[in-house]
């Protein structure tokens, strides 16, 4: 069904790989395409699904960027349309309602670090390299890293990665905050599944809203305190909330 991705069912996570190696994973249009559709349709709609890891095919690449072959002959309006589109496909991850986390397994540059960013949470094996290589090639980041790791890693650092377009290793990247986690190549995926799996036991419709009101105060033109009170208020009419009030009240475990 696709060519640039698969898609596999592990439990109750879908493992979400770019499988481009041969090119470190670039992120062509197709692949991009394919993202999007998966994240629109069976990752969204498939209730077994309860959380996504993306990770890169190979040992070299989570995604090496954009793929610049693609964009050498772009006019300027064809820049600003593929950046426009490729903010839609970010923001379908950004606002996911279900937690997604990029498992960095190795170069994740330019729209590669751009689409780790999206996700919920950031886990980098120790052979992770991470940069905002673009003024390297006479551009900017456009698929939204400019405002996201600026919110992330702060505005003096984020301009450093941007300005300077060098890369961080694992280390750093933690140490900046830009990733959650670090750890060995091999247990990249069992960390990953490891932080899902806790949030496995917990409310699916509390996740959903936490991730929309968290998101919404980082947006500027939303007022996040006036989101927390509706979804707050919204939870306590959710079955969720009343399993979860049943279960403290029965001295049980709740079951989600
Ligand atoms: N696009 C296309 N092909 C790529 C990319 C890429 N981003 N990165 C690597 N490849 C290809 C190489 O061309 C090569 O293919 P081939 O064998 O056919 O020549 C293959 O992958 C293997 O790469 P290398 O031989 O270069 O591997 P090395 O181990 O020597 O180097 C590097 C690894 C350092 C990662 C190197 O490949 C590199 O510098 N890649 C480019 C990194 C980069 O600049 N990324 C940013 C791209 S721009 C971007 O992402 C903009 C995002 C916003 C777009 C918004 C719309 C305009």
């Amino acid at each position: 069904m696709y060519n640039n991705i698969t898609i596999q069912l592990l439990d109750q996570t879908a493992l979400l790989e770019i499988t481009r190696p041969k090119f470190l994973n670039a992120l062509n249009r197709e692949t991009l395409e394919e993202i999007d559709h998966a994240f629109s349709q069976e990752l969204l709609q498939n209730k077994d699904i309860r959380g996504v890891i993306i990770t890169g095919a190979g040992e070299k690449a989570f995604v090496a960027g954009a793929d610049i072959k693609e964009f050498v002959n772009y006019s300027a309006e064809e820049g600003a349309a593929l950046a426009k589109w490729g903010h839609g496909v970010m923001n379908r991850i950004y606002e996911f309602p279900k937690p997604i986390i990029a498992a960095i397994n190795g170069y994740a540059l330019g729209g590669g670090l751009e689409l780790a960013l999206a996700c919920h949470m950031r886990v980098a094996s120790q052979n992770a390299k991470m940069g905002l290589p673009e003024v390297t090639l006479g551009l900017i980041p456009g698929y939204g890293g400019t405002q996201r790791l600026a919110s992330l890693v702060g505005r003096g650092k984020a301009l450093e990665m941007i300005m300077s377009g060098e890369m961080i290793d694992a280390v750093e990247a933690h140490q900046w905050g830009l990733v959650n986690h670090v750890t060995n190549q091999e247990d990249l995926y069992n960390t990953c599944n490891h932080l899902l799996k806790k949030m496995y036991e917990k409310s699916p419709k509390a996740i959903a809203a936490a991730i929309k009101v968290v998101n919404a105060g980082l947006d500027k033109s939303k007022d996040g305190y006036e989101e927390e009170v509706k979804a707050f208020g919204e939870s306590f009419g959710t079955p969720d909330f009343r399993e979860g009030t049943d279960a403290f009240i029965a001295k049980r475990k709740p079951n989600f």
